[in-house]
């Protein structure tokens, strides 16, 4: 960390769709560490912000039929939507189509094409359309893209590359003297793993006529920049680079860059080569955490709708989703997403440990301290564990906030919570309250609660920030949570004594079965209805295990007793098929002899009419019953795959 400046990014998110529940979760885990610095006195530049060029915001613009603007206005404003309402406390948020951003991007185009690391070459290869990345004949995975599994396109143009592959050795050295660069460590070994096989160079263009909707090329009107080259810049483009020298040298290097594992590979190899070539300093740590699924399943449009963020907020609350996303997994593990285990995550930590012990606590505090906290007089049972556990949590903190541990951070916040619950068991304030005598010991016990509670609230902040003030507010605090560092818990007491507390609503209300039911009930029937949606959908791997060919009749006769059905003997090159077809009504056996027709090749041979059928030609059908066979409008060889 420079000084005390604080520096954290989130990923820019593409506008091709709408914010989903992953977007949500790196945003918010940025947010909690953003707040818990600014606890800590620290000048936070929070950033996040939208990638708004490329194929796929171009693709997703024309399939709405509006200009790509358009296009991301209206989305873009769907993702600071939702980040008010999961109340991020981002200090920018950046468009990659602003201005300002455009006008970095191209003077680092033109610096580095300037110092001689940007060249024109030609590219001949494969390219991936939906993930808009170039591979070589080595990397594909049964022809495939490595990275998602779908089919490639052989490509072969001219193109500008950055010198990305002659400072692999300077970056796997980076990676091995900075342990620490890329966390977590699994995730740095396969960084290095990745960088073992050679580094080519990086395409950063799109020529003009495939690809508009991007930044040009200060040198060359011809080409756009590449949508990865563009949007890395965003991170110090935002905090105004070169243009803002004072603003930038204050905050860089980035503290953390978070992003998903999907994007590892982009942030530390691509970026980090790229801030070498303008000799910038690294960020100190790019953060890749885990994937989420839903119910088991990967998130797809249909199955989004169950977990949409605002709607998870409506029936839940907003920091009911922010504890749960960060306690359920430790961040960097993948993780799965249930309204049950939600459900009761809330039930048992939320309502029943924190929000139980305030009610409680206030209700005592209330009838037997006269509604003030108490002057603490005589210590007893409990006590010295109470201060070490808290104490315990509290020195934790800062190295936790440095590995991003926020599930640590929660569990052991719930320890003092749930330590706190059984010191009132073990002292029992009511019978205390029935003596007179007993009275310095029931001040103690109910200071040392609420101090517990005071300490507790400013814990949660980063994470349940309006859950925080509800509890500082009905404790009577004057401090803000918000600014009160959690170094000043070090010191056991720092709560004062005669403060009139104001008890309120319930923190979290309990969800009881009968309501657990209906939200599940709904949850369930919109999740079949779905899932239904996403088994009509076929994946492009289920559509190419169809092996369609196109073959040429050599024979066709017709079948007796059958109205509907012809035998046709049909040439697909490597051999000779029998099949049967529903086209006699349409047909006569004569016509059909040498038509080139398109045939599915791989289709479990059957009998019909107790004829043998090893295949099927393809045809459309009227709802009359007229049939006409499906063709082409050049002439094929039989045998030639029909994709
Ligand atoms: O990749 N689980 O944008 P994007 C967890 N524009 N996190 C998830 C997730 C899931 N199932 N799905 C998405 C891009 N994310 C580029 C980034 S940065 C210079 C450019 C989160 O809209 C996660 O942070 O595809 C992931 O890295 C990011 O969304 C990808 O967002």
């Amino acid at each position: 960390m420079k000084n005390n400046n604080y520096y954290i990014t989130t990923p820019i998110y593409y506008v091709n769709d709408q914010p989903h529940i992953g977007h949500a979760y790196t945003t918010i885990a940025a947010d909690v560490a953003a707040r818990y610095q600014r606890q800590c006195g620290r000048e936070v530049f929070f950033l996040t912000g939208v990638d708004e060029h490329g194929q796929k915001v171009q693709e997703a613009a024309n399939k709405r039929n509006v200009p790509p603007k358009q296009h991301c206005d209206e989305l873009c404003q769907r993702f600071q939507t939702l980040w008010d309402r999961l109340n991020i406390s981002n200090d920018d948020f950046i468009r990659t189509t602003e201005e300002r951003h455009k006008k970095t991007v191209q003077y680092v185009l033109q610096k580095l094409y300037d110092q001689g690391e940007i060249y024109k070459g030609s590219y001949e290869g494969w390219y991936c359309l939906p993930d808009e990345r170039f591979w070589t004949e080595k990397d594909l995975v049964d022809g495939n893209c490595p990275e998602c599994g779908r089919k490639v396109q052989s490509i072969q143009e001219h193109n500008y590359f950055f010198k990305m592959g002659k400072r692999r050795d300077w970056l796997i050295e980076h990676l091995n003297t900075n342990p620490t660069y890329i966390r977590p460590e699994s995730r740095r070994k396969e960084v290095l793993g990745f960088l073992k096989k050679n580094l080519g160079d990086l395409c950063i263009s799109r020529p003009k006529e495939r690809l508009s909707w991007g930044i040009p090329l200060p040198f060359d009107e011809g080409f756009v920049t590449y949508v990865w080259f563009d949007a890395l810049i965003n991170y110090i483009s935002a905090p105004g680079y070169p243009f803002q020298e004072e603003k930038f040298q204050a905050v860089w290097p980035a503290s953390y860059h978070t992003v998903g594992k999907d994007i590892l590979t982009t942030h530390s190899v691509y970026w980090s080569t790229m801030l070498d070539a303008l000799e910038l300093p690294l960020p100190q740590s790019i953060f890749a955490h885990g994937w989420w699924t839903i119910n088991g399943q990967k998130m797809s449009k249909s199955l989004q709708n169950v977990v949409e963020p605002n709607q998870l907020v409506e029936e839940f609350g907003v920091d009911a989703i922010r504890y749960f996303l960060l306690r359920e997994v430790p961040f960097g593990l993948d993780g799965d997403f249930s309204h049950r285990a939600l459900i009761g995550r809330m039930n048992s930590d939320l309502a029943n440990n924190l929000g139980n012990l305030l009610s409680r606590a206030l209700n005592m505090i209330n009838k037997f301290c006269g509604g003030k906290t108490p002057k603490p007089e005589i210590t007893g049972k409990g006590d010295e564990e109470l201060k070490s556990i808290a104490g315990e949590v509290v020195n934790g903190l800062e190295e936790q906030y440095e590995r991003l541990a926020f599930d640590k951070i929660l569990s052991s916040v719930w320890k003092l919570i749930d330590y706190t619950n059984k010191y009132i068991v073990v002292n029992e304030p009511w019978a205390l309250a029935k003596k007179e005598e007993d009275r310095p010991r029931l001040n103690t016990v109910m200071y040392n609660v609420a101090e517990s509670l005071r300490m507790a609230a400013v814990l949660i902040y980063p994470f349940m920030p309006q859950t925080a003030k509800e509890l500082a507010d009905q404790l009577g605090l004057e401090a803000d949570v918000a600014k009160t560092s959690p170094e000043t818990l070090k010191e056991w007491g720092g709560l004062k004594p005669g403060q009139a507390i104001h008890s309120g609503q319930a923190l979290f209300p309990r969800i009881d079965e009968k309501k657990a039911k209906k939200i599940l009930d709904k949850v369930e029937s919109a999740w079949e209805q779905g899932t239904k949606e996403d088994q009509d959908l076929l994946t492009i791997e289920e559509f190419m295990k169809i092996d369609l060919r196109s073959g040429v009749v050599v024979e066709a006769e017709k079948i007796k007793k059958s109205k509907k059905l012809l035998k046709l003997k049909l040439d697909i090159g490597s051999e000779t098929r029998q099949v049967c077809a529903g086209i006699a009504e349409s047909y006569e056996p004569e016509e059909l002899v040498g038509k080139k027709v398109i045939f599915v090749a791989n289709l479990k041979p059957a009998k019909l009419m107790g004829i043998e059928s090893q295949g099927m030609v393809l045809a459309a059908s009227d709802e009359g019953g007229k049939v006409v066979l499906a063709g082409y409008d050049q002439d094929v060889m039989p045998g030639w795959k029909v994709k």
